[in-house]
């Protein structure tokens, strides 16, 4: 009886020293990938600031304010699919990006998977325009590579905008999204973005949350309303005074 339960104790040990085996697969750092909405500072291998939100009026005529789309087929903004962490030289990779497709479609002008992988092949979703909702960017050297190390743009992104709203790009779940380099696959992290169009950033974010069903273009009426009252108060004081004045005399 004991020997049994010894080795129902070896067992267990054994398979919790393989279920702990694919952690030693990804003993090279982590790769966080992340999504910037305002691409300006960034290259293969540099950073600007990677906002989390970012305002942008539709640049076109398409973009209306009653909800209703049309799509051109044209970029008319780009934002950057970035890496950082070990990002050592990458010798391929995946993103796998979602985003609302009823505000903006992929398209092409505008769009490079190969920023960080010049010369690779390029394993990307196409043709575009992409408008189903997500959209596959990859790449892989069949030849030649490694590709650019360092933090910065793995994938820029065209966008064809087609309506007013607040869009948040993700990234889905490895082996969708993967950094691969010399060292191997590399674990990765995902975050999101958001591009408000049209739209204030601090409703995407619950800023106005105590406001019952506010727009964004309520919103900002709030603060003009806030401030003709505030204007009010101001000449009902100023007229207090001067007709207290007028009393005095
Ligand atoms: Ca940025
Ligand atoms: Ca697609």
């Amino acid at each position: 009886m004991k020997r049994l339960a010894q080795t129902v104790l070896f067992v267990a040990l054994l398979a919790s020293l393989t279920l702990a085996l694919p952690d030693e697969a990804h003993a090279q750092g982590t790769v966080n990938f992340d999504i910037d909405p305002e691409t300006t500072g960034n290259s293969a291998d540099t950073l600007g600031t990677v906002e989390n939100c970012y305002e942008v009026i539709c640049p076109s005529a398409e973009c209306d304010w009653n909800g209703s789309s049309s799509f051109d087929d044209v970029s008319d903004y780009v934002i950057d699919v970035v890496v950082s962490g070990d990002t050592e030289a990458p010798t391929d990779y995946y993103a796998s990006l979602n985003y609302d497709e009823t505000k903006v479609h992929v398209a092409d002008p505008g769009t490079d998977t190969l920023i960080k992988m010049g010369g690779a092949k390029d394993l990307s979703e196409g043709p575009l325009p992409d408008s189903d909702g997500t959209f596959a960017a990859g790449a892989m050297y069949l030849m030649g590579g490694p590709g650019t190390a360092g933090s910065g743009t793995i994938a820029r992104v065209g966008l064809d905008i087609g309506a007013s709203g607040v869009v948040t790009f993700s990234l889905n779940a490895p082996p969708d999204t993967a950094y691969v380099s010399d060292l191997g696959t590399h674990a990765v992290t995902r975050g999101t973005g958001m591009l408000a169009i049209n739209e204030a950033c601090s409703d995407a974010v619950g800023g106005t949350a105590e406001l019952p069903d506010v727009s964004g273009s309520a919103g900002r009426n709030y603060g003009a309303l806030a401030g003709l009252a505030a204007a009010a108060l101001a000449a009902l004081a100023a007229g207090g005074w001067y007709a207290r004045r007028r009393w005095l005399r």
